[in-house]
C-alpha cells in the first residue's frame, strides 16, 4: 500500500440522506434495475490519463499537481500503477482504461518504449490477479509526442505511418494480454490544420487501410473484444476526419469495416460537434454501432474540451435512455474521460470526483429505466408514427414510385393536416423522472 490516499477506506453506498461526502448517495452497485445490477449496467471505468498522468496544466500554465509518481523512471511508473489500483479498489471500479503513454516512460526509440510498456503490462497483470478491476479498453497515444504532430496513420511521412502501426500493434498486444474488452482508436491528430498542405483523399485512404490492418490483426491474434473508433470534430486538429458518429459510420462503410468496428461516443465531443450526447448515441444505435461511452461534460461557457466530470442528471438520463433502449452495453461501458479541475489538488478531490460522476450516472440510469418502464415516451413515439403501420402506407413505402404516389394523392385527394409534435408535453414527462 502507498500512503497517497491516507486513511481513506472503501467507498460505501450510504443513500441520498447521508451527508458523508465520501460515500455513494445514488450508486448502489448491487441495486437491481430492469433485471440487472447497476454495476453491470453502468460498467464504470477510471481513465488513467486524466487521473494519474495529467499534471494539471492548461494553455496558460503548467503543472499544478504534485504527485509522487511524476517523472520518467520505471519506478515512478510502478508507483503510479500502485496508486491507480488503490483508487480502483477504493471506488470498487469494475474497469479502467489506459494509453501506452499514460503508463510507461517514453523510451529512446521504439524498442525501448515497447520494452517499458511490456514491463508495466507484466506489473498490471500481477496486480490484476488480486484486483476486481478489469480492463475496459486500451489505446495508443498517437497525438502527444511531436513525431505525431501531422497525424499518425494520416501522416504525410510513411515512417510515421510505420511507427504508428507498430505502436498500435504493441497496444493491441497489451490490451489482449490484460483481457481488455475493447480496443479504442481516437484519431487525435488524424485531420488537418490547412487544406493548403493536405491531400485529404490520400489521408482518408491511408486511415481506412490502417484500420483494416487493425481489424486483420485482431482476428489474427484471436482478440474477442470490440474495436472502437471515437468521434471528435476538432481539437487538437482544426478538422478531424472522425468528426461525429454519422461521419464515422460513413467512413467505416466506405472502407468495408461496418460489422467490424463500433463507436466510442463522448459527451464533450458530441457538444463540440454541435450535437447532444443522445443524438450521437441514437445515430450509432440506429446502425447497430453503439459500442461504449466516454462520460464527461464540457463547460457551456468556454468552447473547448474541458473534460469535466458529469453533473447534470437530465442530460445523463437521456443518454442512458437511448443506451437502454438499444439493449444496453455488451463489451462497452462508462469510461470517465474526465479530470478534476486544476485547483483540485487533494487525493480526496480525485475520489470525490469519481463518486460524484458515479452517483450522477446512477441517477441518470435509474431515471432512464423508470422512463422506459413507464412507457409514456415509447407510446407517444409509436403513436406519432402509427399511420405507417397501415397496409396502404407500408405498401407505399415498400413499392411506391413518384408516379403511383401522385396518382393516389390525386385520387384520394390527400390533404395532410399538421399535428402537434407535443414537445412540451414530452419534456414534462421526462421531468417527472429526472
Ligand atoms: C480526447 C479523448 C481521448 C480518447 C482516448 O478528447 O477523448 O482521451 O478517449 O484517446
Ligand atoms: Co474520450
Amino acid at each position: 500500500m502507498t500512503d497517497f490516499f491516507g486513511s481513506l477506506s472503501k467507498i460505501k453506498y450510504e443513500g441520498p440522506d447521508s451527508d458523508n461526502p465520501l460515500a455513494f448517495h445514488h450508486y448502489n452497485p448491487d441495486e437491481m434495475v430492469m433485471g440487472k445490477s447497476l454495476k453491470d449496467h453502468l460498467r464504470f471505468a477510471v481513465a488513467y490519463w486524466h487521473s494519474f498522468a495529467w499534471e494539471g496544466g492548461d494553455p496558460f500554465g503548467g503543472r499544478t499537481f504534485d504527485r509522487p509518481w511524476f517523472g520518467d523512471e520505471m519506478a515512478k511508473a510502478k508507483l503510479k500503477a500502485d496508486v491507480a489500483f488503490e483508487l480502483f479498489d477504493l471506488l470498487g471500479a469494475p474497469f479502467f482504461c489506459f494509453h501506452d503513454a499514460d503508463v510507461r516512460p517514453e523510451g529512446r526509440n521504439f524498442a525501448e518504449s515497447l520494452s517499458n510498456l511490456n514491463e508495466i503490462v507484466d506489473y498490471f497483470e500481477e496486480k490484476m490477479e488480486s484486483s476486481e478491476t478489469k480492463l475496459l479498453w486500451g489505446t495508443a497515444n498517437m497525438f502527444s509526442n511531436r513525431r505525431f504532430m501531422s497525424g499518425a496513420s494520416t501522416n504525410p511521412d510513411p515512417d510515421v505511418y510505420a511507427y504508428s502501426a507498430a505502436t498500435v500493434k504493441s497496444c493491441m498486444d497489451a490490451t489482449f494480454r490484460l483481457g481488455g474488452q475493447n480496443y479504442v482508436l481516437w484519431g487525435g491528430r488524424e485531420g488537418y490544420e490547412t487544406l493548403l498542405n493536405t491531400d485529404l483523399k490520400k489521408e482518408l485512404d491511408h486511415m481506412g487501410r490502417f484500420l483494416n490492418m487493425v481489424v486483420d490483426y485482431k482476428h489474427k491474434i484471436g482478440f474477442k473484444g470490440t474495436i472502437l473508433v471515437e468521434p471528435k470534430p476538432q481539437e487538437p486538429s482544426k478538422h478531424q476526419y472522425d468528426f461525429d458518429a454519422a461521419t464515422c459510420i460513413g467512413f467505416l462503410r466506405k472502407y468495408g469495416l461496418e460489422g467490424e468496428v463500433k463507436l466510442n461516443l463522448e459527451q464533450g465531443h458530441a457538444i463540440l460537434a454541435g450535437h447532444s450526447f443522445e443524438h450521437e448515441i441514437a445515430v450509432a444505435a440506429a446502425d447497430g454501432m453503439l459500442g461504449s461511452i466516454d462520460m464527461n461534460r464540457n463547460d457551456y461557457q468556454s468552447g473547448w474540451d474541458t473534460d469535466q466530470f458529469p453533473n447534470n442528471t437530465p442530460e445523463v438520463a437521456l443518454a442512458y435512455y437511448h443506451i437502454l433502449k438499444s439493449g444496453g452495453f455488451t463489451t462497452g461501458g462508462t469510461n470517465f474521460d474526465a479530470k478534476v479541475r486544476r485547483q483540485s489538488l487533494d487525493p480526496e478531490d480525485l475520489v470525490a470526483a469519481h463518486i460524484g460522476g458515479m452517483d450522477i450516472c446512477a441517477r441518470g440510469l435509474k431515471a432512464a429505466a423508470a422512463m422506459l418502464e413507464d412507457g409514456g415516451l415509447e407510446k407517444a413515439l409509436s403513436e406519432r408514427y402509427a399511420d405507417w403501420e397501415t397496409d396502404v402506407n407500408k405498401d407505399m413505402l415498400a413499392k411506391g414510385s413518384l408516379e403511383s404516389i401522385t396518382e393516389r394523392v390525386l385520387n384520394e385527394d390527400i390533404n395532410p393536416q399538421p399535428r402537434s409534435g407535443r414537445q412540451e408535453i414530452l419534456e414534462n414527462l421526462v421531468n417527472r423522472f429526472v
